[in-house]
């Protein structure tokens, strides 16, 4: 029998595939095993695993294992307590002081929904169809489109973005039916400052929770038909989502699920919630999901680190807002942001 040339030594990637197993706690006999079947010579195989298995670099390795079992060990802890002791459904409530938004909400990480911030904007009553042709008249816009195109559309979506007249937009938002093509998005707000200066007259900052001097820049138009979808994902700021026009399905799940939940690029998942394989995804049963129908008037606090998946159940039109009172900025220490 012939040996495969590429089996006569261990290749890099397979002895990182050997040091990623170990790590992760999988008995050495049976990475010897799978790399036997796997066409590489037994007594390679063992050299190399146990070689592996007691070499400095990866007891070194082996180290940071342990401290990130332990931070999972405390978010785990974390998990326990809010399953016990926090309410079942994400809060709704009117009334809420500034002060017990930070003291109960935004201080310990805990979204709200808030039924009477916003509830006085005049654009919940002027922003349909007519009005916002008439007002966005000659206004080129920056949307996302082609998304139903490609699968990784929301990291990918650089490509996506595409330039039209604010009308066009709005008539196929409107008249288009149910559709994930075309949306508008926070990310396209750096060219979309003209149509949200147009339109700012029929919104303003939810005081007391967010600061409308500091709102330029840090408030964002979501535009889009029925069936619009954001994958699950999880923001770098506290944030705000203030729903003016249709109904948006959100799922909710606290970052102390963060080992749960696949994490395995940057803030997004791999996961779809509808679309969980057990086999694949075995952690996520013991994931707790907080489901909200967000109606037009209300405002949602959506707690940094929170992941969410967002759907359109209506035409929809969404504000949010990064300007709430307290640090927002929570990038500036992240050292390894964008890096898993
Ligand atoms: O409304 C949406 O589709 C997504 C909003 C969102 O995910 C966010 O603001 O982080």
């Amino acid at each position: 029998m012939s040996i495969r040339a590429d089996r006569l030594f261990i290749p890099s990637d397979w002895k990182r595939w050997i040091a990623v197993n170990l790590l992760g706690g999988s008995p050495p006999d049976e990475l010897k095993n799978i790399l036997v079947r796997e066409g590489f010579e037994e007594e390679l195989a063992r050299l190399e695993v146990d070689t592996a298995a007691n070499h400095p670099y990866l007891e070194a390795g082996r180290s940071y294992a342990r401290k990130t079992a332990k931070r999972d060990w405390v978010l785990h802890t974390q998990r326990i307590s809010q399953r016990e002791f926090w309410p079942a459904e994400v809060e709704h409530r009117s009334g809420l002081t500034g002060e017990e938004f930070r003291e109960r909400y935004c201080g310990c990480n805990r979204p709200v929904i808030v039924t009477d911030a916003i509830s006085h904007w005049p654009a919940l009553s002027l922003w349909n169809e007519d009005y916002l042709r008439q007002r966005g008249q000659g206004c080129a816009v920056q949307i996302q489109a082609n998304r139903e195109s490609n699968p990784d559309y929301e990291e990918s979506k650089d490509r996506h973005r595409s330039s039209c007249e604010f009308g066009e937009f709005i008539s196929r938002v409107f008249q288009g039916g149910t559709s994930n093509d075309v949306y508008m998005t926070a990310s396209n707000s750096s060219a979309n400052k003209e149509i949200l200066s147009r339109l700012s007259d029929d919104f303003e900052a939810p005081e007391p929770y967010a600061d409308a001097s500091t709102g330029g820049g840090r408030t964002f138009l979501w535009i889009g038909p029925k069936g619009t979808f954001t994958p699950l994902h999880h923001d770098l700021t506290n944030n705000f989502m203030a729903q003016v026009h249709g109904r948006k399905r959100v799922r909710l799940i606290s970052p102390a699920n963060l080992p749960l939940v696949y994490n395995n690029r940057h803030c997004f998942s791999d996961l779809r919630i509808d679309e969980i394989d057990s086999q694949k995804h075995p952690l996520f049963r013991d994931v707790q999901i907080y489901n909200v129908i967000l109606e037009p008037g209300e405002l949602l606090f959506l707690p940094v680190g929170w992941w969410h998946d967002v759907l359109a159940l209506d035409v929809s039109i969404t504000i949010t807002m990064t300007n709430i009172y307290g640090t927002n900025d929570f990038t500036a220490f992240y050292q390894t942001q964008g890096e898993i």
